[in-house]
C-alpha cells in the first residue's frame, strides 16, 4: 500500500559562489543545478528540483545569489532582492507547499565579512525578527579544504558569525560537495548528514515558513525600502518643495494659483504612495501641505 511521503522543501541562501547550487545538487543526490566557478550570478531568480527517497518527497529551490551587488544603490539591491523572494515565495504558494527549511550557505574558506554581515541582516528583514531561530540551518560548504574539529572551530568564532550561529541555535552542518574520491563518498555522506539534521531540527513540530509569514512582514520590508531610498528622496522632495515655494511668492494669476493647487495635490499623491504607510515621508507632505494652504486662491488677478 503507497503510504504518502513528507514533502520537505528547502531553499538555499547565500552569496554567488559560496556553493549554493552545488550543496542542492548534493541534497538532491542529483546534478540539476548548475554549479559554477565564475562569479557573475548564474543561478537564475529561483529555479527547483525534486526528488525522493524512503520516506520523503524533497523539493530544493536554488536562488540567484543574495548581496550580488549588481545595481548602482543599497536600495535597488534590497529591491531587487525582495523581488526574487516575492517570485520565490508566490512559486512556494503556487506549488502549496510551505519552507521546511532555509539552508543558509556559506563556506570555510571565506571570512565572514562586511556584505555577509548586511545581508544577514537583510534576511532578517525580509523575513522576519525569529527566522534564524526557527527556520534556519547554516551550510559550510568546502568541508574537503578544513582540517579541524567543527566544534573548536566554531567555539572560536567571534563577532557577528558567532553570533548568527548562536541565533540559529548551533545548527551548522559542514558539507563536501567536491568528488574527491572518485565514487562520491564524502558528497554522499554529505547528504545524508543534511537530510538527516534537516529531519532532526523539524521533526517534532515541522514548524513551517509560509507565505502568510512573509506577508507580515510586508511592512518591515517597506520600511526597509523607503530608509534606503531616503538620502534620495530627501534631497529630491526638498528640490521640489523649495520650487513650489518660489512660484507660490511669485503667483499673479488665478490660473497660476490654481495648477501650483493642482502641481502640490499631485506631489502629495505620489509621496503618499512612495511613503507606503511607513510615515517616514510624513514631513514633506506636511510642508507642501503647508505650501497648498498658503497659495493666495482668492486674491489672485484674472487677466
Ligand atoms: N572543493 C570544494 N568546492 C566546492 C564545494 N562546494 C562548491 N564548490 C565549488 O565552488 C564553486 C561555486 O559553487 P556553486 O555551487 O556554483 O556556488 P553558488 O554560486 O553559490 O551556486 C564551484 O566551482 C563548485 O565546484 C565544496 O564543498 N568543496
Ligand atoms: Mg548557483
Amino acid at each position: 500500500m503507497a503510504t504518502s511521503k513528507k514533502e520537505i522543501t528547502v531553499v538555499l541562501l547565500g552569496k554567488t559562489g559560496y556553493g549554493k547550487s552545488s550543496t542542492g545538487n548534493t541534497l538532491l543526490g542529483a546534478y540539476r543545478f548548475e554549479e559554477s566557478n565564475s562569479m557573475s550570478s548564474i543561478s537564475k531568480t529561483v529555479v527547483d528540483y525534486s526528488n525522493e527517497d524512503k520516506d520523503c518527497r524533497w523539493r530544493v529551490y536554488d536562488t540567484r545569489g543574495l548581496m550580488d551587488v549588481e545595481k548602482e544603490t543599497p536600495y535597488e539591491d534590497f529591491l531587487s532582492i525582495c523581488e526574487d523572494i516575492t517570485k520565490l515565495m508566490q512559486i512556494c504558494k503556487e506549488h502549496s507547499s510551505h519552507i521546511t527549511v532555509f539552508l543558509l550557505v556559506f563556506t570555510f574558506i571565506n571570512k565572514f565579512s562586511c556584505e555577509d554581515k548586511k545581508s544577514v541582516e537583510w534576511i532578517e528583514t525580509i523575513f522576519g525578527k525569529t527566522f534564524f531561530e526557527n527556520h534556519c540551518i547554516i551550510v559550510l560548504t568546502r568541508e574537503d579544504c578544513f582540517d579541524g574539529n567543527l566544534d573548536n572551530w566554531l567555539q572560536k568564532q567571534t563577532g557577528e558569525f558567532a553570533n548568527l550561529v548562536k541565533r540559529c541555535k548551533q545548527r551548522v552542518v559542514p558539507v563536501c560537495n567536491k568528488d574527491i574520491d572518485n565514487n562520491d563518498k564524502r558528497r554522499e555522506d554529505s547528504r545524508k548528514k543534511l537530510r538527516s539534521s534537516i529531519i532532526e531540527f523539524k521533526q517534532p513540530t515541522w514548524l513551517c515558513y509560509t507565505f502568510d509569514d512573509y506577508m507580515k512582514q510586508s511592512q518591515e520590508r517597506n520600511l526597509a525600502l523607503v530608509e534606503l531610498e531616503l538620502p534620495i528622496l530627501d534631497v529630491k522632495y526638498k528640490q521640489e518643495i523649495s520650487s513650489v515655494r518660489e512660484t507660490r511668492l511669485k503667483l499673479k494669476l488665478k490660473e497660476e494659483a490654481l495648477n501650483l493647487h493642482t502641481r502640490i495635490g499631485v506631489l502629495i499623491e505620489d509621496i503618499k504612495r512612495k511613503d507606503n504607510k511607513t510615515g517616514l515621508l510624513d514631513k514633506y507632505i506636511e510642508e507642501l501641505e503647508f505650501e497648498k494652504a498658503a497659495i493666495p486662491l482668492k486674491s489672485c488677478k484674472i487677466f
